[in-house]
């Protein structure tokens, strides 16, 4: 299988940590700024990337889906457990770190904007109390606790795990990390990770 990104998006990483975790081999394609729309419009119409393609075919988008499809055909480790309350409490936890990185992206874009074209302070307020508001839910539902749900490594670490690597890479000056001392030691045993050593961007854009 194919899978079609670039290092600097936080979902493609998301997928990889899943592809990593669970030892399936895969060819990486990477996407330069300027194929985006050739390569990628038509394996996935929204021209997004993550894009995962199957040896018949098959285009998957977008991240949740990847990963929901990776852990179906991969059983072990199981990352999205079988039983219904767990597979959603997990879930949740992605959506979290998605959201978590959907801010981020927003603000790390508008960044490179020149001046007179950049968003509101208003605007720049309300994303950053998102990052921190998702932050906070993160922070409470691990408690003391070595995972952040059930007793073993799921898809919720890699959900917290991306999100906070890629705040650290995207917006280094926001700390996260004074208010949350549980999740900043959580980043610390994720980045020791293989597979959070291994797609580890050089720079994110
Ligand atoms: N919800 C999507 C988000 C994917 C996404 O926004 N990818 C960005 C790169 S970080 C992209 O391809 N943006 C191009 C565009 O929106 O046209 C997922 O989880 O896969």
């Amino acid at each position: 299988m194919k899978l079609l990104g670039t290092p600097a998006s936080p979902y493609v990483r998301k997928v990889r940590l899943v592809l990593e975790e669970k030892h399936i081999p895969y060819e990486y394609l990477l996407v330069p700024a300027l194929q985006r729309e050739a390569m990628v419009v038509p394996l996935n119409p929204l021209g997004k990337i993550p894009v995962l393609v199957c040896d018949n075919g098959r285009a998957i988008y977008d991240s949740p889906v990847i990963v929901e499809y990776l852990d179906g055909l991969v059983a072990e480790p199981e990352l999205i457990p079988r039983t219904f309350d767990e597979r959603i409490e997990v879930k949740r936890w992605e959506a979290l770190g998605d959201g978590i990185a959907d801010a981020t992206v927003l603000i790390s874009h508008d960044y490179r904007k020149p001046d007179a074209k950049r968003e509101t302070a208003e605007w720049y307020e309300k994303q950053r109390k998102k990052i921190h508001r998702g932050l906070a839910a993160m922070s409470k539902d691990l408690g003391d606790r070595k995972f952040c749900y059930g007793g073993s490594f799921t898809l919720a670490d890699i959900a917290a795990g991306f999100a906070m690597g890629y705040l650290d890479q995207a917006l280094p000056e926001l700390d996260w990390r004074t208010p949350h001392p549980g999740l900043s030691q959580l980043a610390e045993r994720l980045a020791a990770r293989d597979s959070f050593r291994k797609t580890l961007p050089a720079k994110a854009v």
